[in-house]
């Protein structure tokens, strides 16, 4: 029997990535919408992406006695000192008013370097986790450009190309994004020696 691989997060762009991400490997993906009791993510009260997503992968996998796997995230703007960081998603109410307010703060420096960050953290149904780190640089830009991804990936251009995240296709966007990135680690890391000790463990 193909083992479960509950993904724990409400965000639906990060369900939909994270879904062909994992797709070469062996385990059927479970989101908390497939569950017959849908577990509440536990409150964010970690200070950085690592200790967040393993609260979120932990809590979740111990709740639900599932291999688990959480992501926390994060847009980067190096003039405002990294932030809005691990506070991305609660930087204003929503998607739109997060970016108008990105660009208020900003003013005149814009065009200016970012990064979004991303851990993703795998934890077995003990709570013992694993954690996996991803990054992907380029700079913010005035307007909005394309119609892909989701959260900032309009105004965010990518370093090396011409385009911005949402205009790239999915494939694209999972060839080089920072959850991609760590999603590799955490497959690399699943399909060696030690980490198919730890699974079994
Ligand atoms: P879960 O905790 O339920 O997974 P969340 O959206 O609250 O969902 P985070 O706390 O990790 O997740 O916040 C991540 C935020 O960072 C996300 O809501 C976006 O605003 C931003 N972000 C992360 N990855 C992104 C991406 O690939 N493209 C655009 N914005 C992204």
């Amino acid at each position: 029997m193909v083992a479960k691989l509950l993904l724990a997060t409400g965000n639906k762009g990060k369900v939909r990535e994270l879904r062909e991400l994992l797709c070469d490997l062996d385990f059927s993906i479970v989101t908390l919408d497939d569950l017959d009791e849908r577990p509440e993510m536990p409150d964010e009260t970690g200070v950085t992406y690592e200790e967040n997503a393993k609260i979120k992968a932990s809590v979740i996998a111990q709740k639900t006695g599932l291999l688990t796997l959480a992501d926390d995230s994060g847009l980067e703007v190096l003039c405002l000192g990294n932030r809005p960081g691990i506070h991305s998603a609660r930087y204003d109410k929503d998607e739109q008013s997060r970016i108008d307010k990105l660009h208020r703060e900003l003013g005149a420096r814009i065009p200016t370097a970012a990064r979004f960050v991303c851990v993703v953290a795998l934890s077995l149904p003990t709570g013992d986790s694993r954690s996996f780190y991803g990054e992907c640089k380029g700079q913010i830009i005035g307007e909005r450009r394309g119609a892909g991804g989701f959260g900032y990936d309009p105004v965010f251009l990518v370093e090396g190309m011409e385009k911005t995240m949402a205009q790239l296709s999915s494939a694209e966007k999972n060839e080089l994004s920072h959850r991609a990135r760590a999603v590799r680690a955490s497959a690399k890391f699943m399909l060696s020696p030690e980490g198919k000790e730890w699974l079994q463990s």
